[in-house]
């Protein structure tokens, strides 16, 4: 009997926690079983039970070029018979890094890990080993991967799951991590004057994307970037979502705000597992084995398939015209859902930055976690399945983004915007 969603559901929960392998993917705000899928290609995926979806999660933001993009499958097909790992240093980890460091300025050297979390969690400890300082800055809503250190007000998964702080993270380890607002420099002023001679860092996504999409209030990033730099700070941008989405250089290229720090993943490896940690040459001096060695380490950072599709993706996003074709699909996806909004009188609000985007179920502006956590969940439950009906996959959770990528066409587009009016209808 074929295999369907359901009963690949029923066998993974027998061996796997939840049938997932992150829980992000478990249906959790939006009821019913994950659907388990056998392939994507450009802008669709397909699941076991054979149906097609125009894909707006794109692996959670990994595929800006789409699935199976061409220039990444035949540049691993070129590599894989080389052998898949050495836990060596290997010539494509450099062409990588020189990537990096030439696409977003501020990183002086990077070093590469195999995912976001260890990223953050790398880029922390270094910045407490660096500074001699104990305390981190993370803000309401925020996910910067699941490192015990961030999981306090979380966001992403741990807000679907109900667990924005979760079990198993120590009161101590706790303790070391305060909170703000995002897009309220006031109590981060207040927060950070009561800890200031105790925080390392400042850690912050420059463009939310973990509690749904939320810009940076004007002036925002720049007051962080002020107040870390008169006391000694380092200020972290995760750009884990935001890195080569909204411009070749992130949203530090887009708002004209330099950190001391950045941590990327998703898109650099093209697809295939990845993170990577880069700033100020000052202060990478000082992971191990340089400088005061703060430790980091990891078998597969750097490893060559991972390197190989992520030194094809960066060389792709850097030609000519490609964040010009995002911005126009983003924007015509986005119109055509104000226009579905404005016909059912919902007034629910759209917050897009380039090429990802979050509709709120609420008629209130959303720029933080607390409006966010104010859209009507279960309409939007509703909502995501009517999209699901109307042949579109979007994420399972209002608290992620939807993402456009370089092969969603034209008539995706139309046929995405038709879905959502069809799915405002219901809900
Ligand atoms: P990973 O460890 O999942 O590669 O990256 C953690 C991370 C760090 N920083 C930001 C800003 C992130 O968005 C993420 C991971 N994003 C989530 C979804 N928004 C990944 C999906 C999942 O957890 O399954």
């Amino acid at each position: 009997m074929r295999d369907t969603s359901k009963s690949l559901y029923v066998r993974a929960t027998q061996v796997i926690p939840g049938g997932v392998n992150s829980p992000a993917r478990a249906f959790g705000a939006v009821g019913g079983n994950p659907l388990f899928f056998d392939r994507g290609e450009g802008s669709r995926i397909t699941d076991a039970d054979g149906n097609s979806y125009i894909d707006y999660v794109c692996s959670w933001g990994p595929l800006i070029l789409g699935h199976s993009n061409p220039r990444i499958v035949e540049a691993l097909k070129r590599v894989i018979e080389s052998g898949t790992s050495f836990g060596a240093p290997t010539r494509v980890e450099i062409e990588l890094a020189d990537l990096v460091c030439e696409m977003v300025p501020s990183i002086e050297m990077v070093r590469m890990v195999s995912s976001g979390t260890e990223a953050t969690m790398s880029a922390v400890r270094l910045a407490r080993g660096h500074t001699g300082r104990t305390k981190v800055m993370k803000f309401e809503g925020c996910w910067h991967g699941h490192a015990d250190s961030f999981l306090i007000q979380a966001g992403s998964s741990a807000l679907t799951t109900g667990a924005p702080d979760s079990p198993g993270v120590t009161d101590g380890t706790a303790s070391d991590t305060v909170t703000a607002p995002f897009n309220d420099l006031e109590t981060v002023e207040k927060v950070v004057q009561e800890n200031k001679d105790e925080l390392a860092a400042i850690i912050v996504e420059p463009i939310a994307g973990n509690m749904g999409v939320i810009p940076p209030s004007p002036g925002f990033l720049q007051g962080l970037r002020q107040m870390t730099s008169d006391l000694g700070i380092v200020l972290i941008f995760d750009e884990v979502i935001s890195g080569f989405r909204v411009a070749p250089g992130g949203a530090q290229e887009l708002y004209g705000v330099t950190p001391d720090m950045t941590t990327l993943g998703k898109i650099i490896g093209g697809g295939l597992p990845v993170g990577a940690f880069g700033g100020k040459k000052e202060i990478m001096s000082d992971i191990s084995p340089l400088g005061k060695k703060v430790s980091q380490a990891g078998t597969l950072s750097g490893n060559p398939l991972a390197m190989t599709a992520g030194v094809e993706m960066l060389r792709a996003l850097r030609e000519p015209g490609v964040y010009d074709q995002l911005e126009a699909s983003a924007a015509k996806l986005a119109a055509g859902w104000e226009a579905n909004i404005a016909s059912t009188g919902l007034g629910y609000t759209i917050n897009r930055v380039g090429s990802m985007m979050t509709m709120f179920c609420t008629q209130e502006e959303v720029t933080n976690f607390e409006a966010a956590c104010g859209a009507d969940q279960d309409a939007f439950s509703r909502y995501f399945w009517g999209m699901l009906e109307g042949g579109v996959y979007v994420a399972p959770s209002v608290f992620e983004a939807a993402f456009v990528s370089t092969v969603h066409s034209g008539a995706d587009i139309e046929q995405t915007i038709e879905a959502h009016g069809k799915a405002l209808a219901k809900v």
